[in-house]
């Protein structure tokens, strides 16, 4: 029957479970008791900070990361040595703490990236041959959307899901991430090991919004529940993204941007239900099959649009707000790709994830994704920690781990 009252939003996390999995998540010693299909299904990355924030907000501010501060560095040295075309200053590299990003740098010139191009374009669109169809379940609505213009939730989450990890399974991709360009740099700020774990396309077609204010650092939103990385020390500084234009980048079209100096700690978010009609006007703020945005607001006139010609790179912690404008333009679509660079103690996933029970990515209402074919690749240095085990390989120029 149709109604004139407005529709509630749905509620994002339940309030009972939540409770009742914090208490118990609490417990640590009784963990190894637990099955790990029970033990990784409890809030274990939620801190009582992120609990009280949530709560005492009526359940409006949520924590769609682990709520944590960042240590500043001993100082300001380069990490590695490295050859004389990538070296970074002291000055640059003080630069890249006091703003959480660094760059624009150029990995290739313009006419070869642009040569490039359409290869970027066709492996977006390709399907993965790393998460095949039948790898993981769609669990949300097929017709959030319809009728508005827009994608709908299950096309947005599963061409979302098909965007990532394409370095496995291409040659010439896999070498534009293993660039010296990019690795030698990232090493002098990371240090001399450096494992990818994940890379994204991220395109914008004419009239598509932009992407909505967010910070990230072990990807809790993934879950929801348990972080994907856990590194030793959530407050030091143990990933970078690397954000490749393959097409220019430009203020119609497009471009990333970022509020310099919000990567010192993580801010709790608003987080809905995406709903077509409701968020009409919001495009901007999707995150797949949620709308999200920063609690406190943000102030545009501190952002900083990072304009890159093709081939050009900026490196940055995902810590930092960051988004990007609406593409704005009729006919010029932009294509960016990220690839996370992380310090090889930092254990990926866990193991009820790896195994049976596969990944859930909250925000796309995407579960039970395989990740028998998902690997890291080491591109820098050794592996001494092996926290990862046999999911890391050495990475060597055009290989291909999933053809
Ligand atoms: O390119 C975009 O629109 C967003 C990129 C982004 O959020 C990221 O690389 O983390």
């Amino acid at each position: 029957m149709a109604t004139n009252a407005p529709r509630q939003p749905k509620r994002i996390i339940r309030t009972g479970p939540l409770l009742a999995g914090f208490a118990l998540a609490q417990m640590r010693p009784l963990h190894r008791f637990l099955p790990d299909r029970v033990r990784y299904q409890l809030p274990l990355s939620w801190t009582p900070h992120m609990l009280r924030t949530f709560l005492g907000s009526r359940r409006s501010r949520v924590f769609i990361d682990v709520h944590t501060r960042l240590r500043g560095p001993a100082s300001y040295a380069p990490r590695v040595a490295t050859d004389e075309a990538w070296a970074m200053s002291e000055g640059e590299i003080r630069g890249f703490w006091d703003r959480g990003y660094a760059g624009p740098y150029t990995l290739l010139p313009p006419d070869e990236m642009r040569a490039l191009a359409p290869r970027m374009w066709e492996l977006w669109d390709k399907p993965s041959s790393t998460y095949p169809r039948g790898s993981f379940r769609y669990v949300g609505t097929s017709h959030s959307g319809e009728g508005a213009g827009e994608m709908s939730n299950e096309e947005y989450a599963t061409r979302g899901l098909n965007a990532r990890d394409k370095h496995l399974e291409d040659p010439t991709l896999v070498d534009l991430y293993g660039h010296p360009a990019i690795v030698e740099r990232v090493a002098q700020l990371l240090g001399p090991d450096l494992l990818l774990w994940r890379t994204q396309f991220f395109p914008k077609y004419p009239g598509m919004g932009g992407t909505g204010w967010h910070q990230a650092t072990s990807y809790l939103n993934e879950t929801m529940r348990v972080a994907t990385l856990s590194p030793p020390h959530l407050d030091e500084l143990f990933q970078l993204t690397v954000w490749i234009a393959v097409t220019d980048s430009t203020i119609e079209n497009g471009c990333l941007r970022v509020i310099p100096g919000t990567h010192r700690e993580l801010l709790p978010m608003r987080v809905e239900e995406y709903d077509p009609v409701r968020h009409a006007e919001n495009k901007s703020d999707r995150f797949g099959t949620k709308i999200m945005r920063p609690a406190d607001g943000i102030r545009d006139e501190d952002a900083v649009n990072l304009v890159m010609k093709a081939g050009e790179f900026v490196i940055f912690s995902e810590r930092v707000m960051h988004g990007a404008l609406p593409n704005i333009t009729k006919d010029d679509a932009r294509l960016g790709m990220s690839g996370r660079y992380i310090v090889p103690d930092v254990r990926i996933h866990n193991p009820w994830v790896l195994g049976d029970g596969g990944l859930t990515i909250a925000y796309l209402r995407i579960h039970q994704l395989r990740l028998d074919r998902w690997r890291a690749l080491l591109v820098r240095g050794e592996d001494r920690a092996r926290v990862n085990g046999d999911r890391v390989l050495r990475y060597r120029p055009g290989m291909v781990v999933n053809p």
